[in-house]
């Protein structure tokens, strides 16, 4: 700084502080000491600025304003159709001037007094020596990060923890069973192993480089996604070394304060989802603590005109943006359609309805929109509120939305009628439009694009065999049998998919065109990346219904992921299922350990072991406790008995 700085208020010329000449050691203090210095002459003119403005408002403009805080959640900031509006607000008019003036009055003496003593405090700083000034700041540089830490450690509410019922055990009768139990098992120690010799700490691994492996959705951070990802798995399968290990690692170095641009949507479900099911499970308390920290670094993705979060944020500046190849700079609806499960649990654990007040926005606002034939489409801008393209799929961009829409219901121990009125409504509409039967008898879920129904389905949307079946009970006119028959359709549907490839794994997607049917038919579409949506829907299928072909097709699966995925240094996904020589795509996605392995072990396990009555499993698998808020209780949690 060498040009004089103005003082605003006195119009003096005053000099820039003297700091002797900027070499490399003093450098940063010298332009850090500047700086506060002009922050504080700013301030000094702000607070000038306020007090003159204060004369110049209107009348009403300084009556006092008072907020309804719960308005503000239930009804959106911004409907797109009516302009902004901010219901929640309202002014006390009336007979009572002369209390308002005197109101004012003070108000004046106060911001007199203000403006006062920060000019004080400026003229103290000015007399200081740069030692001085120096070890001020670093005071208070010590205070913040003082009270940062004091934050961190501050103990969360305790709250009545739900009857954690069927965290342990599963031990099937059958011996048959029990063996591909055992082996599914041995899968998963073999996953776990290679990542925790070649992997460890890094998002994912490279079984066959052997090395970490992570992709954009974790930005550039080494946040140890397979390891949360993993914990609830480990501990159902009674993996306790292994649990204990992770453990320790996110105790030591899971750490949120980085600067890297994260996906809200892949950190909620995987992070905070995995965290909090190991909370749930094993009572350790810190996966509570680590959860809230990485949900307070989230909040700020939903600064946007209508509350409707960005795509990414960056977990240090708290800067959020969309992704570059969504329609007209839209949110993606499976991404901030995915969030409810998680947010209510935070809500529930903090006792703080932040969470809670950010979902029920965006579902509010959703109810208010209109939407084609019924239909959700996938991209929704948040500056606008407007749909972008009339892209609408139960698969990748729209799958979870309706999958959270049902589980908010079951989570709610069925008592939020609302999201399960709001998945009833969306069921008969993608039905109604999107569901077919093939020629060759096999019913799927197209997408409708561009003003037609493309007869194309995504392994991702393989999933909703096992969400029609669990919305079974419950569905309009007592339509179960219809909806477990549908769920089963799609499961046959999937099995398809699969069955018709050299490797027996079922590709990113496939088509029904004339002759083609359950078939990719471009070379870009080949792929098998560990997925667990068929598997998934074996396992609700046969938990409702107990068909032997469940488990059958599930080992079908369990044996071609051995057979054509396993390497030396942990599983691998292949890039393309026709061919019987498969090239390997060289990457341990997290959700193999989170979901594949975990599913399948479920479905060769007894229904005891985390019964669907009591759990709901949000969309990585992370087993979340239905909140029987009646039946709750202080000493349920197995760390506090
Ligand atoms: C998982 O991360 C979740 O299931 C998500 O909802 C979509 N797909 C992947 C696995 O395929």
């Amino acid at each position: 700084m060498t040009t004089p700085v103005l003082l605003p208020l006195s119009g003096r010329r005053i000099p820039p502080l003297n700091l002797g000449p900027p070499s490399f050691p003093h450098h940063r203090a010298t332009l850090r000491l500047s700086e506060k210095f002009i922050l504080l002459l700013i301030l000094s003119a702000f607070i000038t600025l306020c007090f003159g403005a204060f004369f110049f408002l209107p009348d009403s403009s300084k009556h006092k304003r008072f907020d309804l805080g719960l308005e503000d959640v239930l009804i959106p900031h911004v409907d797109a159709s009516k302009g902004a509006k901010n219901p929640g607000v309202f002014l006390i008019h009336g007979p009572d001037e002369h209390r308002h003036r005197e109101e004012e009055e003070r108000l004046r003496n106060k911001i007199r007094a203000d403006h006062e003593k920060a000019l004080e405090e400026a003229k103290e700083k000015l007399k200081k020596s740069r030692e001085e000034i120096r070890a001020e700041i670093q005071t208070e540089k010590n205070k913040v990060v003082q009270e940062m830490k004091t934050k961190e450690k501050k103990p969360l509410p305790p709250v009545p923890i739900p009857n954690l019922v069927g965290i342990d055990g599963g031990d099937p009768e059958d011996n048959d069973i029990r063996k591909k139990r055992e082996k599914i098992k041995e899968m998963m120690k073999h996953a776990w192993d290679n990542y925790r010799i070649y992997g460890w700490g890094h998002n994912e691994l490279r079984p066959i480089a052997r090395k970490g492996h992570s992709t954009n959705i974790f930005g550039n951070s080494q946040m140890g996604a397979t390891i949360v990802d993993a914990l609830d798995t480990l501990y159902i399968m009674g993996l306790h070394d292994e649990f204990r290990d992770g453990q320790k690692w996110i105790e030591n170095n899971l750490d949120f304060s980085v600067n890297s641009e994260v996906s809200v949507f892949e950190v909620n479900i995987r992070f905070i989802g995995g965290l909090l099911a190991a909370y749930y499970l094993s009572g350790e308390e810190i996966f509570k603590i680590k959860a809230v920290q990485l949900a307070e670094k989230l909040l700020p993705a939903f600064n946007t005109p209508t509350g409707i979060p960005w795509a990414m944020v960056n977990l240090k500046s708290g800067v959020g943006r969309n992704w570059g190849w969504a329609s007209a700079g839209s949110s993606i609806l499976a991404e901030f359609g995915t969030l409810h499960m998680e947010f209510v649990h935070l809500s529930y654990l903090t006792g703080d309805p932040v969470y809670y007040r950010k979902v029920m926005h965006i579902r509010k606002l959703l109810q208010k929109m209109d939407r084609p034939n019924g239909l959700y489409p996938n991209y929704l801008n948040p500056r606008t509120g407007r749909w972008g393209q009339y892209h609408t799929s139960v698969g990748g961009l729209g799958d979870s939305f309706y999958e959270y829409l049902l589980k908010a219901w079951l989570m709610s121990d069925k008592t939020d009628h609302e999201a399960r009125k709001m998945y009833d409504d969306a069921i008969e509409a993608i039905e109604k439009h999107l569901i077919k039967k093939s020629r060759g008898g096999l019913t799927f879920i197209g997408e409708w694009k561009n003003g037609h129904l493309e007869k194309k389905m995504g392994h991702l949307a393989c999933f909703a065999g096992g969400m029609f079946a669990l919305g079974a009970d419950g569905s309009r006119m007592d339509r179960a049998g219809h909806y477990l028959e549908l769920g089963a359709e799609i499961a046959r549907t999937c099995h398809e998919s699969y069955d018709r490839t050299a490797l027996k794994l079922g590709p990113e997607s496939f088509k029904f065109d004339g002759a083609v049917e359950a078939v990719a038919v471009r070379q870009a579409e080949k792929y098998y990346i560990l997925r667990p949506e068929v598997i998934e829907t074996y396992w609700y299928l046969w938990r409702f219904t107990h068909d032997p072909r469940y488990r059958q097709w599930g080992w079908e699966a369990a044996l071609a992921i051995e057979k054509y995925c396993r390497v030396s240094g942990g599983f691998s996904g292949v890039k393309d299922v026709y061919s019987s020589t498969p090239t390997h795509d060289d990457v341990q996605q997290s959700f193999f350990l989170a979901e594949t392995l975990k599913y399948l072990y479920l479905l060769f396990s007894s229904d005891d072991l985390l019964p669907l009555d009591h759990w709901v499993f949000n969309t990585e698998a992370h087993p979340l406790p239905v909140l029987h808020l009646a039946n709750t209780t202080l000493s349920g949690n197995p760390a506090v008995r």
